[in-house]
């Protein structure tokens, strides 16, 4: 596979992109996160023990690689090192491998108060965030009201913006949310207290990435949460509050376009979505339920249980157009091996006539009716399967069309959870 990687996920996150992530880090140099917070989450198996990384990169795993938080990126500090004395708690201490853009926005004991307070007040009509104040660091970064990484190290300046920011905020919680407001002294001399073990990390990002790239080093570009999560091309109001599309990974790091080289969508054999929204392919009944239990989907930040359904043509084409998808890597194959029949969505309808590909906003994708080929279902074990050959011929078929569908040349295809479950195809 060719130099500069990005992998992003081409549904509604959760795809496995961890898993593909650390497969291909033994590769580079290093791993750099570009857009998101905390609020992308896979459990990782460290020692023999189970943690969720949230805000680190997936291939801290590999004791050499070096990881990158670039400008895009928002950053709770106390997300942050929690996750690094977890890591550190059970054997894998990355501190000194860590390098985070001093343009990085904040995420605030605030954002994370008003995440709360709006899904509250928005009673039914939440978007089932996952609670961590990602969509209010944004709305700050982007209203130039937020404090950044390096405003940490100008006691005065980062003192007088918080103040600024938790002015208004705290009038919006207690007037308009009926939620406690926060005490700005309190909020200021918390986090001032995570600046000098942070200090050593805060790297002029894009710089250093644009620095080793010309010296010839790989680096792999790590999406957050998935493209129908993406704030301009998802399913709208139902979205992350970032654009979590392959772009974002130059803009999010401060690199050019012609640096990147291979983007890589992963997608699972079926779909999942976290959190409300439509998703025209879901299966509410015992076939969903099935499908959750086998693949075990549940959130790995929240726990939530995730909604299922087959897998969806119309949306993984639109994921293709808005990433330039080079390849795609099909994972969880095996969760479908006892199905009957396997549906794949082909197409919408929407009054009578045929879309190829999933159209803009929540409520016209809500409207859609899916068009379903049935696939008979192969009824054997794919588990650990690692050459397409040994593949049951149903599959292979199934994949195939799959790939027709998408628009899109299949790279690889995961068969476990394993690093070597995996059939690599170019
Ligand atoms: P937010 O918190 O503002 O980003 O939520 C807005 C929507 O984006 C969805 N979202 C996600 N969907 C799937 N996986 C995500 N990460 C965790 C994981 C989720 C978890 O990887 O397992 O543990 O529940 C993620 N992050 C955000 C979210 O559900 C909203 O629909
Ligand atoms: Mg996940």
């Amino acid at each position: 596979m060719a130099r500069n990687v990005v992998v992003v996920g081409a549904q509604w996150g959760d795809e496995g992109k961890g898993k593909i992530v650390d497969w291909l880090t033994s590769r580079v140099y290093g791993v750099v996160r570009f857009n998101g917070g905390n609020n992308a989450g896979h459990t990782i198996v460290v020692n023999g023990n189970k943690t969720v990384l949230r805000l680190i990169p997936s291939g801290v795993m590999h004791p050499d690689v070096q990881c990158f938080l670039g400008n895009g990126v928002v950053l709770s500090p106390s997300a942050f090192f929690s996750e690094l004395d977890e890591l550190k708690k059970h054997g894998l201490d990355a501190e000194d491998r860590m390098h985070v853009s001093g343009n990085s926005a904040l995420l605030m004991p605030y954002h994370v108060a008003l995440d709360h307070a709006r899904e509250l007040n928005l009673g039914a009509k939440k978007i089932g965030t996952t609670g961590r104040g990602i969509g209010p660091a944004y709305e700050d970064k982007v209203a130039r009201r937020t404090v950044r990484v390096a405003d940490l190290y100008n006691e005065p300046f980062f003192e007088e913006r918080v103040r600024g920011a938790l002015d208004y905020h705290n009038f919006v919680l207690k007037n308009y949310l009926h939620a406690e407001p926060l005490d700005p002294q309190k909020v200021i001399d918390e986090t001032l207290a995570f600046a000098p073990r942070l200090k050593p990390m805060v790297t002029d990002v894009s710089h250093t990435l644009n620095r080793l790239m010309a010296e010839g080093r790989q680096f792999l570009f790590e999406g957050a949460q998935g493209s129908m999560l993406d704030i301009d091309h998802g399913t709208y109001p139902f979205v992350t509050s970032s654009n979590t599309v392959a772009g974002s990974a130059t803009s999010g790091a401060g690199v050019g376009p012609h640096l990147i080289n291979y983007v890589l969508g992963i997608t699972k054999a079926y779909c999942t979505r976290v959190g409300a929204g439509p998703f025209p392919t879901e299966l509410t009944g015992e076939e969903g339920e099935k499908i959750r239990q086998r693949g075990n989907e549940f959130g790995a930040v929240t726990g939530r249980p995730r909604r299922c359904g087959w897998f969806d043509g119309a949306a993984l084409r639109r994921a293709v157009e808005i990433n330039g998808l080079t390849g795609l890597a099909v994972m969880k194959l095996d969760v479908l091996d006892e199905c009957d029949t396997v549906r794949l969505g082909v197409g919408y309808k929407k009054d009578g006539q045929a879309l190829d590909v999933m159209p803009y906003g929540a409520e016209e994708v809500a409207s859609c009716e899916v068009v379903y080929e049935d696939f008979p279902g192969w009824k054997q074990s794919t588990y650990g399967i690692t050459r397409w050959d040994d593949l049951p011929q149903a599959a292979r078929r199934y994949l195939e069309r799959l790939s027709e569908v998408a628009g899109c040349p299949i790279a690889a295809v995961s068969t476990g959870p394993d690093r070597a479950q995996t059939i690599l195809l170019h």
